[in-house]
Order: C-alpha cells, then structure tokens, then sequence
C-alpha cells in the first residue's frame, strides 16, 4: 500500500475539484520540514489552497520547538497555504481539526476518534494526528497562515521515546488505507470548512468539535509554555473565537494556547 509521492500526488489531484483546496499540490520524497517550505511559499505569493506533501522530514517540527518523527512513505506530512479573513484566523486552527475529524472518521469507525483541544487527533486515547498552525505576514499576495498537519497512517510501529503516546489508522483499525484516499477526503473536508466561513458555521462548527472533545466536562491540568504555570480546571467547551473555556477556582477563564496534560507537561501526548 506504500505508493512513491508522485503517484500518490497524481491520485489525489484526480479526486480534487479544479476550484478547491488542493488543485496545486507539490510532492516531495524529503524536505526539512513542509512548514518551513510552505512559509517560504506563501511570502513568495504561491496561491491560496496550494499544497505541499512530502513522504519524509528530517526536521519535522511540533508545537514550541517539538519534533514531529514519522516513518517515511507509509503517512502523510504535508502544509496547505490558506489566507483567511482576518477575523476567522483564530477559529481556522479549530476548522481543521473537524475538518480532519470528519475526513478520517470513515476510516476509523467504530474507533473513537476525539479532539484534543488545540489540534490533536486521539483514536482510544492515543495521537494519530497532531498540526502545527503558522502565521505568515508580509506575503507578497499578503497575510496567511500556514496549516502543518502530520497524520500516521500505516505506520506499524512507533519505537522512538519522543513520541510514547502515538498511534496510526493501522494500529487502530488493523487496516491498511490509502494515503491517496485519506489526504483527498481532506484536502475535500477542509475546503467545505474554509468555504464561505461566517458566524453561524462557526457555531455550529464549535458544538461539533465539543462533541468529540476530549475531557470535555473533566477536570485537567493546562500548562502553558509562556509562563512555566499550570492551571488546574475543568473543561466547558470553546468559546466562539477557539479559546478553551476552563473553569478554574478563579471563575471561568479563557486560553488560547497550552498543553492539556494530566502529567508532568514534558510528559503530554
Ligand atoms: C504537533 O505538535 O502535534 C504538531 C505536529 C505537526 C506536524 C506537521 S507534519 C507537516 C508539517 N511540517 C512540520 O514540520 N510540522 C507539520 P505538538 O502538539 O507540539 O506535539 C509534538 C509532540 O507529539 C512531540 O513532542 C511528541 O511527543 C509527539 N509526537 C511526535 N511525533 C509524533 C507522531 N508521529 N505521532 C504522534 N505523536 C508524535
């Protein structure tokens, strides 16, 4: 089921509509890391829904300074250029996770599949999927950002000690799947979220994403890089903008970006 990146770029253009997010995709067998390519691309002005995929980072990169470590040619690594209206950027992040949700589902059920607040993706419990949103200014076809989304798929095994809580489509379902398949539902998922965003779909994209959210209603601790703190509360749901909604002894509060964990954060899944 391990096709070369060419075909695998060839099969999902086939199933891509001209218009949409993915009609310029870009494959590579190894790049440092797609993110910084496609930073690179989008101040270079490469147009809105353009893809870069490859089937190998030697510098796949996680949220602060992390890494992202994946078997080359059986997962997907790839970034989509996106330039979204200025006031959707901070829920653009949110769309996508449900936009993954929603791609992937089919391959994976019965398995639960649940969102980790900000962007991962856990079957039983363990990360299948997590993404990397960057935020690019002074493009020459203007702001954007940079969505970095890493998926295992058919990866069997995960033995390296950075990466103790991963899991692949394969390991939960006992199934091989295509890549070409799983990245076009996508690559079709996330151009439907992305379409004509306004406050209503919001909405009802955030009821969607705390109905596979996880802990929602648990209490969890949040660490948060900036300051080294961490804050204890119980999880209420995002707010309409993504912020997670946390009730804390202080009342409720909101936070944009941290580490859900229930142990030490160097620990987090
Ligand atoms: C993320 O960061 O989960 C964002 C990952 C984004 C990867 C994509 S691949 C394409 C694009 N190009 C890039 O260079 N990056 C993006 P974070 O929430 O910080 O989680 C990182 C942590 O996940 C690591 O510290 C490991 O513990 C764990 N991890 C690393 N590789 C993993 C994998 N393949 N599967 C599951 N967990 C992994």
């Amino acid at each position: 089921m391990s096709t070369g990146i060419d075909e695998l770029v060839s099969a999902v253009q086939s199933r891509i509509e001209p218009r949409c997010i993915g009609r310029h995709i870009t494959g590579f067998n190894s790049v440092s890391s797609t993110n910084i390519i496609a930073k690179q691309a989008l101040l270079d002005g490469e147009p809105t829904g353009s893809v870069l995929v490859t089937d190998y980072q030697s510098a796949g990169r996680g949220r602060l300074g992390r890494k992202w470590l994946a078997e080359p040619g059986v997962n997907l690594m790839f970034s989509v250029i996106l330039r979204p209206p200025q006031e959707f950027v901070s829920v653009t992040g949110m769309l996508t996770s449900l936009a993954l949700r929603r791609a992937i589902e089919p391959f994976t059920s019965p398995v639960p599949l649940l969102i980790k607040w900000p962007n991962d993706l856990l079957l039983e419990g363990r990360k299948c999927s997590g993404m990397l949103m960057e935020y690019v200014t002074g493009g020459m076809r203007g702001d954007g950002v940079v969505l970095g989304i890493g998926l295992n798929v058919n990866q069997a095994s995960f033995p390296d000690v950075d990466a103790p809580n991963a899991t692949s489509l394969l390991l939960a379902t006992g199934r091989h799947m295509s890549r070409a398949d799983v990245l076009a539902r996508i690559l079709i998922q996330l151009d439907s979220v992305m379409t004509d965003i306004d406050h209503g779909a919001v909405a009802r994209a955030v009821a969607e994403y705390e109905r596979y959210m996880f802990r929602l209603g648990e209490t969890v601790s949040l660490f948060l890089a900036g300051s080294g703190k961490e804050v204890s509360g119980r999880i209420l749901g995002l707010r309409n903008d993504g912020a997670l909604r946390l009730e804390t002894d202080a009342g409720e509060e909101h936070f944009y970006a941290g580490d859900i964990t229930t142990r030490r954060p160097s620990k987090d899944i």
